[in-house]
């Protein structure tokens, strides 16, 4: 597939991933949600892809729906089929970006709104230049978190900060943001995209295995009990101890050398 509204790009074993429509903040069309999906697919199903790095073009991260694009659902008002195409456009992507076993890294370049914060709190690890904000913006245009917002916001803020964020109109600094645990890291804009590959690189070079089993422990993790967690720990163990990976990783301490993770 070839793409108009991102842009696709691989570096060593780093997948990057562009939204790329400047003009209008990398707003989210039909065709950039379905772009989006198809090169998640790729990542997600290409050996050679270890980490996705995810960022936008121009000064913005992504500004959420295209507000000048609804018309491409049809129908108004009541009959605006939104549920529809949530279910359709929005939520393949994220439940992609939670369920892969490969770590995804946003690269938050400038305002992230609406949906367009929703992915970059579906990716796990965030970070973002000084400029950047983020704003829970449906509640401007009468709408509720969607793409995932309310489900990571409660659990990345707890209850009274996720409520008042997502009732308010207010803009999180990066600065805010790394306060209140929303992104890990925020450096100076100029730092950005390099600060942001070294970081995806490293994350590359690692037990790929292990990195996405630990993403579904901790995936599940928010939704298991104590004895159950442990069991299903023990079960993930059983998997990351037999790859290739783990045996170089002890290999590699016994022998005081650095390791060499080949991602199986
Ligand atoms: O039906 C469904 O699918 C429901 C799903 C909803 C999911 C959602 O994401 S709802 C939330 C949608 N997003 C928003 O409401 C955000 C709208 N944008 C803004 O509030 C502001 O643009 C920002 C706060 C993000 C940035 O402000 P600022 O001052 O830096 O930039 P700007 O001048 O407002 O925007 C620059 C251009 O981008 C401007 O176009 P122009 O005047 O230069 O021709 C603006 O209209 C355009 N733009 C920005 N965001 C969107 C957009 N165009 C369409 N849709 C947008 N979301």
């Amino acid at each position: 597939m070839s793409y108009q509204t991102i842009l696709f790009g691989q570096r060593d074993s780093v997948a990057i991933i562009t939204l790329n429509r400047p003009k209008v903040l990398n707003a989210c069309n039909r065709q950039l949600m379905e772009e989006l999906a198809d090169a998640l697919k790729t990542c997600e199903r290409d050996p050679a892809i270890r980490c996705v790095l995810l960022t936008g073009a121009g000064r913005a991260f992504c500004s959420g729906q295209d507000l000048s694009a609804l018309e491409e659902l049809g129908g108004h008002g009541e009959q605006l089929p939104v549920a529809a195409h949530l279910r359709r456009l929005y939520n393949p992507v994220i439940l992609r970006m939670r369920k892969m076993e490969k770590p995804i890294l946003a690269a938050v370049n400038g305002v992230a709104a609406g949906a367009g914060m929703s992915l970059a709190l579906a990716c796990d690890l965030r970070i973002a230049a000084e400029s950047a904000t983020f704003i829970q913006s449906f509640v401007h245009i009468g709408l509720v978190p969607d793409a995932g917002s309310s489900y990571f916001l409660v659990r990345m803020l707890g209850l009274g900060r996720a409520f008042e964020l997502a009732v308010s109109e207010r803009r999180v600094s990066a600065q805010e943001a790394l306060e209140l645990g929303l992104v890990n890291r925020v450096v100076p804009d100029d730092r950005l995209a390099e600060e942001a590959m070294t970081w995806a690189r490293e994350l590359a070079q690692g037990p790929t295995r292990a990195i996405g089993l630990t993403k579904r422990a901790l995936n599940r993790a928010l939704l298991l009990d104590v004895d159950e967690m442990l069991d299903y720990e023990a079960q993930l163990q059983q998997i990351a101890a037999a790859t290739a990976d783990s045996a170089e990783g002890i290999r590699a301490f016994l022998e005081k050398r650095r390791p060499n993770f080949q991602g199986r």
